[in-house]
């Protein structure tokens, strides 16, 4: 198989990377890189030596590889362009980036596993005191993603057809879950996830569902 990607079954941003692959019709090999504690796979040399940033994903292409999901998404956007996960228009395509990155670089980094094991490890907070600050970085990115998703029609963030937002929306709303960061006020982004995990794609997405989970 051509496509394989690096990820761990829990990672919010593989799991954006596979729902862009999923949606796409495009086959892959999951290779796993367990970032659970005790083993830290993606700090190994081995993988290290793939990818420096030390963070998964990681998307390999026949002989190209390349990290970061958004880099990943757009990689797969240009080289696999049917079906398109952006808009046609330069503003729309524009505002599917706008809503996605407030997700990607607002909230994910915020609440990413290396800032939580600082958290607790140099910052010696309590388990209570770090489950705050994840949800408080949730609560004011959804703030703003619900009041955009509101402004548009559909089933899916951005209309009738699903694209990046959703891909970067839907890992955060089953973080949020994960953590029981309440989502009352944000009835648009829960009836959005509502709809996406209807679909096969999203299903198969879903942590889980992983080969790796365990
Ligand atoms: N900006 C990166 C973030 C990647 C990232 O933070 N991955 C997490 C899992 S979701 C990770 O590998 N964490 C390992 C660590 O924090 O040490 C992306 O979008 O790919």
């Amino acid at each position: 198989m051509a496509i394989k990607l690096y990820s761990y079954w829990r990672s919010t941003a593989a799991y954006r990377v596979r729902l862009a692959l999923n949606l796409k019709g495009l086959e892959f090999e999951t290779i796993s890189v367990s970032l659970a504690p005790g083993k830290s796979e993606h700090r190994q040399d081995d993988y290290r030596s793939r990818n420096p940033q030390m963070l998964v994903p990681f998307l390999e292409d026949g002989e190209f590889g390349v990290g970061q999901s958004q880099a990943i998404l757009e990689y797969l956007e240009e080289t696999y362009p049917e079906p398109a996960l952006l808009p046609s228009s330069a503003e729309q395509r524009a505002a599917v980036r706008s809503f996605s990155s407030s997700i990607c670089c607002d909230i994910h980094p915020l609440n990413n596993l290396r800032v939580l094991l600082y958290l607790q490890g140099e910052l010696d907070v309590t388990d209570e005191q770090r489950d705050t600050w994840y949800a408080h970085w949730i609560y004011e990115g959804f703030r703003a993603a619900e009041i955009t998703a509101t402004a548009c029609d559909g089933p899916f963030v951005f209309g009738e057809s699903a694209s990046f937002a959703d891909a970067c929306l839907i890992p955060q709303m089953y973080n949020a879950r994960r953590f029981k960061v309440p989502l009352d006020d944000f009835p648009r982004l829960v009836a959005i996830e509502k709809h996406c995990n209807a679909r096969p794609e999203f299903q198969d997405a879903l942590p889980e569902n992983q080969p790796d989970c365990v």
